[in-house]
């Protein structure tokens, strides 16, 4: 008995031994952490303000809401585009009582609400007459109204596409007017090469101002990718010249370049991106050369005027859209599939690097008429 007792006690004595040493170890472990600085911390100190972060920064609770990790891209996509969709199709439901007679009264209704969503004229035709021709005199519902503006919302926005090209090699010159989102979709862009096991080198060929290098040199070090860079004011061809002999060396995979968008200066400008291209075009034995056009949704027909004058300036091979979340002028998209014929490469829905994906015209069209 006496000896059962002897081992209980000792069994308690011991158990209490090693949880009070866990404990002590357990505090040592916590004064410990909060002595050390957070990694984190030191990184964003450093960021211009331009730079979005990589992650939401909690200040920002729309931005945290935004894109929870839950969430697929095809609901981000349709979230983003909701305010599109109102001014789509919402307003055209609202046309509609429960059967309605497709006339020619409604079919101008139709195409003025469509060409008010920031559509274009001849957008707003195509769809109107999509309608017509399947529909015109027939008692019928918004539902089946719906489905021909999706189907036919997806034609104009589909492409041929030459992706092929971007399985191999290749450098991107990327061009557009200042404030649209080049830099911020260089980085996105980086980060969906990253994804695909690309190795990627970045180009500060945008030399005006001295943050524009510092926002992408930020974006180079958060994905951890090479970047070259030349002092504020440098030739940007120079930086090319050496980005290109960089990429060969290191058997990079693609190359981004970012350039400066003055377009208020159009000679110089002109002067400026065929030199670059110019450059780049050197390499290419290894390295294609696209040259793509980013554009700010948010400025809706404006958009298209850009395309128009950066056409007079250089060759375009592509179109990135950005900033479609949240603002209801999404619907620029299908005028600039619909007047230009060029591919749109990519769409930004977002400040940080996953908020780009490749387009797709049939999940766009289905989040606009769906
Ligand atoms: N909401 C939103 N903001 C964006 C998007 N892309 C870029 N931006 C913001 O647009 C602003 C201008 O971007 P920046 O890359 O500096 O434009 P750049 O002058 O053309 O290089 C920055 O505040 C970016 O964070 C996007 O897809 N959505
Ligand atoms: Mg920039």
């Amino acid at each position: 008995m006496s000896v059962t007792l002897l081992a209980t006690f000792l069994a308690i004595l011991i158990f209490t031994i090693i949880a009070t040493l866990a404990l002590i170890a357990a505090i040592n472990r916590t004064q410990h952490d909060h002595s050390k600085p957070a990694p984190e911390i030191e990184s964003p100190a450093t960021v211009p303000p331009l730079a979005p972060p990589e992650t939401p920064r909690s200040a920002s609770p729309s931005a945290a809401t935004a894109a929870p990790p839950t969430v697929s891209w095809g609901e981000r996509l349709q979230a983003s585009l909701q305010t599109t969709r109102t001014a789509l199709l919402d307003n055209i439901a609202a046309l509609f009582t429960e059967q309605t007679k497709l006339d020619a009264a409604l079919l101008d209704s139709m195409h003025e609400t469509i060409y008010r969503a920031d559509t274009g004229n001849k957008v707003a035709a195509s769809l109107v007459n999509a309608c017509r021709q399947q529909l015109q005199g027939e008692e019928t519902s918004f539902a089946a109204v719906k489905k021909i503006l999706q189907n036919e919302a997806a034609r104009l926005l589909s492409m041929p596409t030459t992706e092929a090209r971007l399985d191999k090699k290749h450098a991107v010159l990327i061009v557009g007017v200042n404030g649209v989102g080049k830099t911020t979709t260089i980085g996105k862009l980086a980060q969906h090469y990253l994804d695909d096991n690309r190795k990627v080198l970045l180009c500060a060929a945008d030399t005006f101002r001295a943050a524009a290098i510092d926002q992408l040199q930020v974006w180079a070090e958060r994905l951890g990718v090479e970047l070259v860079k030349h002092r504020q004011g440098a030739d940007p061809g120079a930086v090319v010249f050496d980005a290109m002999q960089a990429a060969r060396k290191r058997d990079s995979d693609v190359v981004l370049i970012d350039t400066a968008g003055r377009l208020s200066n159009k000679d110089n400008l002109m002067a400026e991106l065929q030199k670059i291209k110019k450059i780049a075009n050197k390499n290419h034995d290894l390295f294609a050369l696209e040259t793509w056009i980013v554009l700010d949704a948010t400025t809706g027909q404006n958009a298209l005027q850009q395309v128009k004058a950066f056409l007079e300036l250089v060759q375009i091979s592509g179109i990135i859209v950005t900033k479609l979340d949240g603002t209801a002028k999404g619907g620029v998209l299908l005028g600039i599939c619909e007047q230009f014929k060029i591919p749109v490469r990519f769409i930004g829905i977002g400040e940080k690097a996953t908020d780009l994906r490749p387009f797709d015209a049939h999940a766009v069209a289905a989040s606009m008429f769906g």
